[in-house]
């Protein structure tokens, strides 16, 4: 299932506890700077993502999207790096990255827009400098390093003057580690000593394909060979997955090159709404880590803490009140024009396209029409 004999940042046990190993003394003060505000806002936008994520499920099954991306047990890794990612720093995420989204100011209602088909990432990469998702595996990885070499050229990196510099942060899985695209970003970003931190989020699963299938070496390790250092963190930790993406991404700041995170986690869900993961994993294994929860665990943290049950209820009631929103905004979205997913497939003319569009025409009239 997992190989538990690797090292790995690890600040919070899964029964809640809170240690900090020696070797790991400075991710710990990272934690120690943090204030109760900024512990309740993990749980808070921990909580909210996986409600977000529930109501995403349904809405497909009704029919109001094409597609979900359930990021269910990945909540840890997400919310946790995404709030360490600095002011001016930029990410470059893959396609199930609700989590960091919402920690960078993505409305949540143009993530479901664009699984509707009703626009195409609706949110300004500029202004929450998220950029868009990207389906093609490794694309972003490719595109995230570029952009941390123009950082570098353009003098923003280690000048010392927080409004100036800024770091990339770039999300893929462990089956996108597999790509030839992630290897090439590797050795540019380490040769150019870029501003970049590569977050791998370990969730053991490519659609079917299990991790050992994708690697023979610990992921955290695949840098190596580029001369790009790394480490495992427990994703499901959500407390670790800060302190780690904080130090590396101020690291990568400061000059000091590109860093590889392993997040080890692990999707609960299905890859999509699509799949149907009962066909090729044992429920004995997502049981193993339905036990691992990442939002169950810092509760339990935070209540040790002093945190009281209003907290926690009123979380669960702004849950409540956040899927119900979104339902009814997603309901009064328009329909997409069903021939819209021939657009932009080429810019200019193409027969091949032509037919498709005229053979669909043909079937939806022979069918009494798309509503
Ligand atoms: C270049 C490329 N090859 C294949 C696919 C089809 N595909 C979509 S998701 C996926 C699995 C990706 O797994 P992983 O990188 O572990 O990320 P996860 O979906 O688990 O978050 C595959 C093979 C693709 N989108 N792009």
């Amino acid at each position: 299932m997992t190989p538990a004999t690797e090292p790995m940042l690890q600040l919070l046990a899964p029964d809640g506890s809170y240690g900090v190993e020696k070797e790991y003394s400075r991710y710990g003060e990272v934690i120690d700077s943090l204030g109760e505000d900024q512990l309740k806002t993990f749980y808070r936008d921990m909580a909210r993502i996986r409600r977000f994520d529930q109501e995403a499920i349904a809405l497909q099954r009704q029919g109001q999207l094409g597609l979900w991306v359930p990021a269910i047990g990945q909540e840890a890794a997400q919310i946790g790096s995404g709030y360490a990612v600095g002011k001016n720093d930029h990410i470059f995420p893959s396609y199930r990255e609700h989590g960091v989204a919402i920690t960078h100011g993505v409305e949540l209602m143009s993530i479901l827009k664009m699984m509707r088909g009703v626009n195409h990432g609706g949110w300004n990469p500029e202004e929450t400098r998220f950029h868009l998702y990207a389906i093609v595996l490794g694309s972003q990885v490719l595109h995230a390093v570029g952009y941390a070499m123009g950082v570098k050229l353009d003098g923003k990196v280690g000048t010392g003057d927080l409004d100036n510099d800024l770091a990339v942060i770039s999300y893929f899985g462990d089956g996108a580690t597999a790509e030839g695209d992630v290897s090439e970003s590797l050795l540019f970003a380490a040769v150019n000593e870029a501003p970049i931190v590569f977050f791998i989020q370990n969730n053991q699963w490519a659609i079917s394909s299990n991790i050992t299938s994708q690697t023979k070496v610990p992921l955290y390790r695949r840098g190596e060979g580029f001369g790009v250092p790394g480490l495992r963190v427990d994703g499901n930790d959500v407390l670790a997955c800060y302190a780690a993406t904080k130090i590396h991404m101020d690291e990568a700041r400061e000059g000091k090159g590109p860093y590889l995170l392993e997040a080890l986690t692990y999707r609960i869900g299905a890859h999509t709404t699509s799949d149907d993961p009962t066909k090729y994993r044992d429920e004995e294994e997502v049981e193993y880590w339905r036990q691992r929860d990442p939002i169950a665990r810092f509760e339990v943290f935070l209540r040790r803490q002093g945190v009281e049950e209003d907290f926690f209820e009123e979380v669960a009631v702004a849950g409540d009140e956040l899927a119900k929103d979104i339902r009814e905004q997603t309901f009064a979205l328009p329909k997409p024009p069903l021939e819209s997913i021939f657009d932009n497939v080429y810019s200019d003319d193409h027969p091949e396209i032509n037919a498709q569009r005229a053979w669909l025409r043909a079937y939806e009239d022979q069918m009494g029409g798309h509503e």
